[in-house]
Formats: C-alpha cells, structure tokens, sequence
C-alpha cells in the first residue's frame, strides 16, 4: 500500500523530521550521535553534489566501498534521493571483484571511502565505464572531496520522484559457492521489509537501539542497521570492525536494544562475555545468516535470559522472510512465515511434499527475487515460487525446521544425514569451538560424514577425535556421527560470515 511515487531514501529521513524525528539520534558511529534532522541535511547536501556535479541521472548505478559508519549510510541515502541505483560493496573487495560488480552492474560513478581509495582507483584504471570516482571522509570529518564539495550545498533537495517499482538497490549474492550475481530490489522493497518483518516480528518503535556486526553491503546489516531503525525513527550504532568484545561494550554503552548477528558471533559473544556484563538493555537477539545451532540458542537464553529470535533471509528476498516471535520461539525451528510471505516444500520436480518430510523450501512473497540479466533466474524464480537452496520440512502445525544447505545433506550406505545437525551435535561439546560438516565420497557407503572442528582448549589428536564421535552418537542417532574429524584453526567464511563448506569439499575435503 506505497504511493506510486516513492523514494525510500525521503521515507527514511526528510519524512521523519516532518513525523516530529528531527531531535532523536538517528546514527551513532565514529564517536558521535546524528540526529534525523542532521542525517536529512548531510545526505541532501551529498544530493546536491551528486546531482549538481558529479552528473548522476536517475538509474545511474553508484557504488559505495566503505565499512559500515555513517558516512555510508548518508552516502547510500543521499544516491537514493538522487534516482540512482546503488550497490553497497564490502571494504575487503579487492580491485579484480569491484572490477566484476562494474562490469555486471554497469557502474559509472562510486563513492568510496578514501582510506579504501586504492583498489577502487586500481579498478578504474581497467573499467573504462567508471567515468567518475569520489572520496569521502568515512571518519565523519568532512576532510575529503565529497564531503568539502557538500558543504557548499543547501539543505534542501527535491528528490528524484521515483516510481514505488523502480530499482533502487543492487545486492550483490555470490552464495556459499562464488559466481557473483546481482538481486534487484525496488523503493517499495526496501520499505516493506521494514512495515513487515521489523514491524510486526520486532515491534521496532522508536526508543529502540540497534546494534550489530553484518556488512551495510549485505542486504541483512543494511536492514539491520539502516533500514529498520530509520524506519521507525529509532537509532543505529555502526561499528566499523564489530567483534563479540566490541558488541558487547555498544550494547552496554549505548544501552542497545536489538543486536544482528549470525549464530558464530553470539557463540563468540558467549565466551568473551565477562561475569558482570550488563545486556539488561538487549530486548531482541536477532540471528540470521547461517541455521542456528540448538546449543548456542540455548546457551544464549541460559546466560543472557534474553530471546534470541532464528530467522532464514536471503539476499535475493531482500531480508528476513521466515522467523520465530518473541511469544513462540523454540530451539532448532526457525518459525513461521514474515506477514505477507507463504513457504511451502517441494520435491525436485516442484510437487509440494507432505508435512514432516524434508525437502525445498519454497517462497513467494512481495520482495522475490529479480536477478539482473542472469539465467539463474529461471532456477530461482518457478511458478511464481523462490526456490532457495534450503532444505527444510514443515511440521503439522506450519513450523520451518532446517535440515540443510541442499548442497549439504550427506546420503551415506541410504541414510540422509543432515550436515548441521551433526555440527549441532558437535556444538554442544565444551571443547568444540566451531565445525562444519561435509560428505565426502566413500566407496563402501558412497559419501561419509566429514567433520572439521576447531578446538577449545584441547589438543588435536586421536583421542580427542574419539571422544567427540562417541559424543556425537550419545547425542543424535549413531549412524549420523562423523568418520571422520578433520582438526584446523580457523573455517573457511565468507565476509559476511557464512561458513564456505564448498572450499571444504574440494580434493576431498582436506
Ligand atoms: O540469512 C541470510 O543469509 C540473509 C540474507 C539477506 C538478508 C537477510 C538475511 C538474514
């Protein structure tokens, strides 16, 4: 229910200094608190520049390389309000795969940055396309191009009236395998998420805090700490390098009331968490991103006594389309469908299966995904249904429960074992930091369970191994344990956090 002319980015910050916002703390990051009535101001200044001169035209495609701070946000806002279609790249992108993103996206101006200017300059060099490249002052001095160049501008800017089915953002997936692809989502889109999910799952309202670690470049932080706390004229702390220690001290600071994070980092904030930390503020402890493990939901509520809400997203999607509420959650049930969404399970030829049996997960709601000129499209997009690359069942009473990435259920001698319930298994041991589990291929039972295990206070050998086997059978059913455990110090991650098991497959698994 959107005007057909609409502009996300006037929603988010012009609008809410008219609903009364213009006092509140909008963004807290770099040492200081903006307001809405500041955060509207810098970002139709930054308008102005874009407009006025550096040449953007509505549909243009910007890029913006930077941490998350607010300069990137006011960036982002301020390339929305100019009609332009933006893509939020991580900092860590090197110059070959900004390189990709230019070419697939067809990208003429960015917006980086300057402490980041190097890649991004080594990227112009080879992409003709990239007429345009401009620094910004991501500490919040205004001591770069872009910003001295803003603060000649006025403050008020009519923003390009965009349609409410007009691209507005790019998010960039390259999944857990690689091949990049690129996700078109509308103005209307990047409201819905925030009256949907945010509104109806969270009850965001306006004294609420966010807090969090996913990339603003990833469409689960831009969410997280963007688009819902603006929303709803709440604030948002960005932390430029968010580790568990960090989290916690911005929780206790700021007093934050909603944390984002995927299950790894709550398990890392569990450890680091010293005995008198004070998480009294925290109201919702939103994981996403990766299946959460039973343990570290159960840990999470036995240590903090405050909910953690499981919910599966994608950035195809946009965001959170499938969550637990804070009146009904459970441990190892990712919930119900986000008001407006439907999910069912289907087979390989897209037949719905009956309750309880582990399949597909199917989606259609209104942010579905769009790809850009991409023949993935037809694979992702059939009969008007999303097919994600889960594998989940649904229980009698309508609940989601994940079984795995369908890429990893393990078939051993006819058994289909799920992969993350053997990680959860492993999780629940005290000497098990963080593990991913693989199949691979066995010639007696055709694949095998792999497991590759970070200890905690434990030295790798066999003996070790044997104990978490035997742990693993007591825990779940004995033909599920892993054969073999493989020991490392760290696991493959992408940079938004998600365990890479593909790179783990590869020469079989070592
Ligand atoms: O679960 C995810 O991977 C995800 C992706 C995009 C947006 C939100 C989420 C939770």
């Amino acid at each position: 229910d959107y005007p057909d002319i609409l502009n996300a980015a006037v929603e988010l910050t012009d609008a809410m200094v008219a609903k009364g916002f213009g006092d509140h703390t909008a963004l807290i990051g770099n040492g200081r608190r903006r307001t809405y009535k500041e955060l509207t101001d810098w970002t139709n200044r930054l308008a102005h520049v874009l407009v006025d001169d550096l040449g953007v035209k509505p549909g243009n495609r910007v890029l913006i390389r930077s941490a998350n701070n607010p300069a990137m946000v006011a960036c982002w806002l301020a390339a929305t309000k100019a009609g332009a279609v933006v893509i939020n790249t991580m900092p860590m992108l090197r110059a070959g795969e900004l390189g990709q993103i230019v070419q697939k996206a067809q990208v003429t101006h960015a917006l980086c940055d300057t402490r980041l200017m190097d890649n991004m300059a080594e990227c112009g060099k080879y992409n003709a396309i990239l007429g345009c490249i401009v620094g910004f002052d991501g500490t919040s001095n205004h001591d770069a191009e872009l910003d001295r160049m803003a603060l000649e501008k006025p403050v008020k800017f009519d923003a390009v009236p965009t349609g409410r089915d007009d691209v507005a953002l790019l998010g960039f997936t390259s999944g857990t395998t690689g091949s990049p692809k690129a996700t078109m989502h509308f103005h209307r889109d990047l409201l819905i998420i925030a009256d949907g999910y945010a509104k109806q799952v969270l009850g965001v309202t306006p004294d609420d805090v966010f807090v969090g670690s996913p990339p603003l470049a990833f469409t689960f932080g831009l969410g997280g700490l963007a688009i819902f706390p603006l929303r709803f004229g709440a604030a948002a702390t960005l932390l430029e390098t968010a580790s568990p220690p960090n989290m916690i001290e911005i929780i206790e600071k700021y007093k934050a009331t909603v944390s984002f994070t995927a299950p790894t980092a709550y398990r890392a904030m569990l450890a680091a968490m010293a005995d008198g930390a004070d998480l009294s503020s925290l109201r919702a402890a939103v994981s996403a991103g990766e299946t959460l493990p039973a343990p570290v939901y159960r840990d999470w509520i036995a240590k903090t006594g405050k909910p953690m809400l499981d919910g599966i997203g994608a950035t195809e999607m946009l965001h959170i389309f499938i969550s637990n509420r804070f009146d009904d959650h459970a441990p190892a049930c990712t919930g119900k469908p986000v008001h407006g969404y439907q999910a069912k399970i289907v087979d390989e030829t897209g037949q719905e299966l009956p309750r309880g049996q582990i399949g597909r997960l199917a989606v259609r709601g209104p942010t579905g995904c769009r790809y850009l000129a991409d023949d993935r499209q037809a694979g992702y997009v059939q009969n008007g249904w999303n097919i994600t690359g889960d594998a989940f069942s649904m229980d009698a009473d309508g609940y989601l429960h994940f079984a795995a990435r369908n890429d990893d259920m393990i078939v051993s001698s006819g058994y289909n074992i799920a992969g993350p319930e053997v990680e959860a298994a492993l999780l629940s041991h005290a000497h098990v930091a963080e593990c991913a589990v693989i199949g691979i291929p066995d010639a007696e039972r055709g694949m095998i369970v792999q497991a590759h295990v970070v200890l905690r206070d434990a030295t790798p050998g066999p003996q070790i191994a044997e104990m978490l086997q035997n742990h693993v059978k007591a825990t779940i059913a004995p033909y599920k344990y892993p054969r073999r455990i493989e020991f490392c110090d760290a696991l493959p991650k992408t940079q938004t956090g998600k365990i890479q098991r593909f790179l783990l497959k590869k020469d079989g698994g070592l």
